[in-house]
């Protein structure tokens, strides 16, 4: 009896074992690789692996050449393998191309069997992201990549976040690095606000306009930095961008949120605000209309002055200018908190309003920015702006970014009505700049906003296809008053961008806040090891392993 039950235990105990070694080989489900943000479908076609050689072959077409030397240079950060070209006329380890098959440019189709690998995409860009899942499959499986098949494709076309060296200076290598890390998960687009109370941020040669750098750059910078980025540095970011398929969408904030450019040329703001400067009774009753560099956060109530044509003519000096430098075909005019109080003193607006027949200054807003979207439509750009619910009209094709927490819905069905085009950047989801829990750096009056709050968002509402036509995709916010170093922004900007990504890219049915935790915290851990101090949200994902 006694040897029985040893022999009964004996059983167990190996099928138990044996139950266990299969379990522990058992590939990772498919639905559970740590891949961000979430494909479109995934699926195992076999149980093979294809090893990965220490030194692998790429074969990649000419137009591919970018691309390949991506590739190449993941291949030897992630598994330390060097890759060369393959022989003319064969298949590389990894073969790359691109597929008139895949209608969308930037999708594309990852397929691994046991005899290599195949990345192709709709253009370029489609193959630089099927790369990027590459590399994530890498974190996991190392060289060892199973059979699998991955076909994706980006449900928006606009996958952003926004930078803003304008409050605090952020040297250029800095926003390369965060281009790159950027990139990694499919965003696409930098929105780089380059000019506020804070600081005009980018050169302009015209010599008109010297003060701009020697003046308006030279505060809320590092030390021993210029404070302003050259012409020559935004080109070479601009180019570094575009081999990561990111565009750099400029952004000069005007009417309000332009110290940067007035104190440096007291004449742009409105004769009003300069009575007020030299009046101590009218300054103490207006004290945000103190002409001063702001070095802290707020909303300054000096405008640029709509009611003079020197005002325009600064405009378009300096946008021929930026216009040249950066080649994306849109232009951010910022727009967003401009209050008019010194418009509704300023002789020269009222007596402007006047001859415009314009009834307040809410249609000089308008009018303000309409004069600005054709100068730039001439120059072949379309103007982007904050959209903002008192204007009472924005010019016909613009593009509104709705930041307002609680007005998205709103702003949709007025771009609907009125034929301008969305990107969601809701404060209630996407306000990377917010605290992501307890105990973060609070400033004050930001709301909270958990990594899950950031999840649960969709950029299309719940609507039906054709109301979703007016919404480009969606932007997280890096506003950065508080935020002096790119860790601090990274910090911010990890894990949550993860998610807001996932929201840009991935359809909503392929997407679930339980199944994205087990996803992404194999990545939130990669980007902590390799230096981006993304904060590890334990109460989420438990104790960092
Ligand atoms: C509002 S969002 C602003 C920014 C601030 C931000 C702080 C927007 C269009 N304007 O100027 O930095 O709040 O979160």
């Amino acid at each position: 009896m006694h040897k029985r039950i040893k022999k009964l235990f004996a059983f167990f105990a190996a099928f138990v074992c044996f139950a266990a070694g299969t379990f522990a080989a058992a590939p990772v489900p498919a639905e559970e690789l740590p891949l961000v943000p979430a494909p479109k479908a995934v699926q195992r076609t076999g149980t093979a692996v294809f090893k990965l050689p220490a030194s692998a072959t790429i074969s990649a077409p000419k137009t591919l050449a970018n691309e390949a030397a991506v590739l190449k240079t993941i291949l030897k950060k992630r598994l330390n393998v060097s890759a060369a070209p393959a022989a003319a006329g064969t298949r590389g380890a990894v073969a790359l191309s691109v597929s008139s098959k895949i209608k969308n440019p930037e999708g594309y189709e990852l397929k691994i069997t046991k005899s290599g690998i195949s990345i192709a995409g709709g253009s370029p860009a489609g193959v630089y992201y099927g790369i990027r899942t590459l590399e994530q499959l890498f974190v996991s499986e190392k060289k060892n990549l199973p059979e699998l098949k991955i076909s994706d494709e980006p449900r928006f076309g606009y996958r952003g976040l926004m930078m803003d060296p304008a409050r605090n200076f952020l040297p250029i290598e800095d926003v390369k690095r965060f281009v790159e890390t950027m990139a990694a998960f499919k965003f696409n687009t930098l929105h780089f606000h380059v000019s506020d109370d804070q600081g005009w941020r980018v050169e302009i040669k015209n010599p008109k306009y010297k003060k701009l750098m020697t003046v308006g750059a030279q505060k809320n910078k590092p030390s021993g930095t210029r404070g302003y980025y050259t012409q020559k540095e935004i080109r070479e970011l601009v180019e570094f961008a575009k081999k990561h398929h990111v565009e750099i969408i400029p952004e000069i904030d005007m009417p309000g949120h332009n110290m940067g450019a007035i104190f440096s040329y007291p004449e742009l703001t409105c004769e009003y605000v300069r009575r007020v400067n030299a009046d101590p009774a009218l300054l103490r009753a207006n004290p945000k209309m103190k002409l001063e560099i702001w070095d802290k956060a707020g909303v300054s109530e000096a405008l640029l002055c709509a009611g003079k044509d020197s005002t325009y003519a600064f405009f378009n000096d300096v946008i021929s200018e930026l216009c040249k430098l950066f080649p994306s075909k849109r232009f951010h005019l910022g727009g967003d908190e401009a209050p008019a109080k010194c418009w509704d003193q300023c002789k020269d607006c009222l007596a402007f309003m006047k001859k415009k027949g314009l009834k307040n200054s809410q249609e000089l807003m308008a009018y303000f920015f309409q004069k600005n979207f054709d100068a730039l439509e001439k120059a072949g750009k379309t103007a982007l702006y904050w959209y903002e619910l008192d204007v009472p009209k924005y010019p016909k094709n613009a593009i509104m970014y709705s930041w307002r927490m609680g007005y998205t819905q709103q702003a949709i069905d007025r771009a609907r009505r009125e034929g301008y085009k969305v990107i969601c950047c809701p404060g209630e989801y996407a306000y990377l700049d917010y605290p992501q829990i307890a105990g973060d750096p609070n400033h004050g009056w930001m709301p909270l906003t958990t990594l899950a709050r950031t999840y649960e968002f969709d950029p299309g509402y719940g609507r039906p296809a054709e109301e979703q036509e007016a919404i480009l995709g969606c932007e997280g916010t890096l506003w950065a008053e508080h935020l002096n170093t790119l860790d601090k922004i990274y910090y911010q900007a990890f894990p949550r961008a993860l998610a807001l990504v996932e929201a840009g890219w991935t359809p909503m049915d392929r997407r679930s806040w339980e199944n994205f935790k087990v996803r992404a915290a194999p990545v939130v851990r990669d980007l902590r090891k390799n230096g981006v101090p993304a904060r590890w949200p334990s109460e989420e994902f438990g104790k960092e392993k």
